[in-house]
């Protein structure tokens, strides 16, 4: 077990510590900069959070922090320092004791459990998964005509190497009981109002119970950060974030689907083949929100970016889907009249991002590049974004202008 002292250091949460009591502010730094996102109100300031280098702030309290993209040209694992936090509830814990953290398993099952971090540790061999985690909203900043939520460019998505205990293994120590249909999840944060509601998320028993989804403990090889959940996070490999309940303190077997805001209201997409309405229409039926749709981006050259003309031109970039995996990437650079396939990078595993790279040559000129990639389960990025009402699950062809000079 680690020592509080340790976990202080590792989870970068002395400033987190010392602010408890303290108004929020008092978290951040706020650093001199701003940047501006590319959309109508995208300027945002760079802030600096305990364990993590200046991200662009979203919202202060409580806090959000966005990835900035030059970041997923780093490397395909996004560092735990850059990894991008989002929080419903403004009562975040500033304070946490490992010793006395436990996780509890409850509702329909035959023998409650309340383990201690040791205990569910030693429940299971560690599993590792290296897997995507993206926020429903991801990119919700470019969707045409805008909509309220938070006004997200592309980074809200990090990819990391998970390290935990399959849940399956807490469920089966627990023994579910027949009639169970949904697993609920709890963590520590909490409304600042009371009449706010609870964060509390739910998946059906059978995913809950299908081996992949995780508690995890560690990200990319060390304790989670702080503001990624410490010291314990659900990993839903391919499903958006918003089930990857944070602090994670409570597990709960239902005997009925899960019946509160975040469920019934929140975090839903309409009920069809596009997940869209027509532009500013609600939906007449809706789902929750599930798996990723594929996603692919150029990071090598950005938006307005200069090139050296006639000489060549190493692009790369990311894909990622669901969990069906990246079968091939193809980029165009005419506007996506033609187009070509990319060389895949390694294979991190079904639920990585997957790099890409192609060499071009581009005369003198202004150049329209695309990128597109498909996924294992044939499912491609559309060319036109469909719209919903929340600006969920982004997923249009990306386009990046470039000057060759
Ligand atoms: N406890 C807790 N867990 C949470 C949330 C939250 O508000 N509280 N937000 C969810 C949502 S919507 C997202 S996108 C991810 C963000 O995870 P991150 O902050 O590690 O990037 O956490 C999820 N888990
Ligand atoms: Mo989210």
């Amino acid at each position: 077990m680690i020592s509080r002292r340790q976990m202080l250091k590792t989870a970068g949460s002395a400033a987190l510590g010392a602010a408890g009591g303290l108004a929020f502010p008092g978290l951040a730094a706020r650093a001199a900069e701003t940047v501006t996102l590319p959309f109508a109100n995208g300027e945002r300031p760079l802030v600096r959070y305990p364990g993590k280098r200046p991200l662009i702030g979203q919202t202060a309290r409580p806090p959000q922090l966005e990835t900035p993209f030059s970041v997923f040209n780093e490397g395909i694992i996004t560092p735990n320092d850059a990894f991008f936090v989002r929080y419903h509830l403004a009562d975040i814990p500033l304070e946490i004791d490992p010793e006395a953290y436990r996780v509890e398993v409850k509702g329909l099952v035959d023998t409650p459990l309340s383990l201690s971090l040791d205990e569910l540790k030693a429940l299971h061999d560690p599993v590792e998964l290296v897997a995507v985690h993206q926020c429903s909203g991801n990119s919700r900043g470019f969707f045409e005509p805008r909509m309220g939520g938070g006004q997200l460019a592309n980074g809200a998505m990090g990819n990391a190497r998970w390290k935990g205990v399959p849940l399956k293994a807490l469920l089966d120590k627990a023994g579910v009981k027949a009639g169970a249909v949904q697993v609920s999840f709890n963590g520590m944060d909490g409304p600042a109002l009371p009449e706010t509601p609870d964060f509390v998320k739910a998946l059906d028993i059978d995913h809950a119970g299908d081996g992949e989804v995780m508690i995890a403990y560690a990200m990319n090889g060390e304790d989670l950060p702080w503001l990624n959940g410490f010291p314990v996070r659900l990993v839903v490999p391919g499903w958006y974030g918003t089930y990857w309940i944070k602090h994670l303190t409570e597990i709960t077997v239902l005997d009925k689907p899960l019946d509160n805001f975040w469920m019934k209201t929140a975090y839903r997409i309409p009920d069809n083949d596009c997940a869209c309405t027509e532009p500013g229409k609600p939906a007449e039926k809706t789902v929750p929100i599930n798996k990723f749709s594929v996603r692919s981006f150029i990071t090598s050259v950005l938006d307005g970016d200069k090139v050296a003309a006639d000489a060549p031109l190493k692009l790369r970039g990311i894909a990622f889907d669901g969990g069906s995996g990246i079968k091939e990437v193809a980029v165009s650079i005419d506007d996506g009249k033609s187009w070509m396939p990319t060389d895949l990078g390694e294979d991190l595993g079904k639920y990585s991002f997957r790099e890409w790279t192609s060499t071009v040559k581009l005369p003198k000129g202004e150049h329209v590049l695309k990128v597109r990639a498909t996924g294992n389960d044939g499912k491609t990025q559309p060319e036109k974004q469909p719209w919903n009402p929340s600006g969920y699950m982004r997923n249009v062809v990306e386009t990046t202008k470039v000057v060759a000079a």
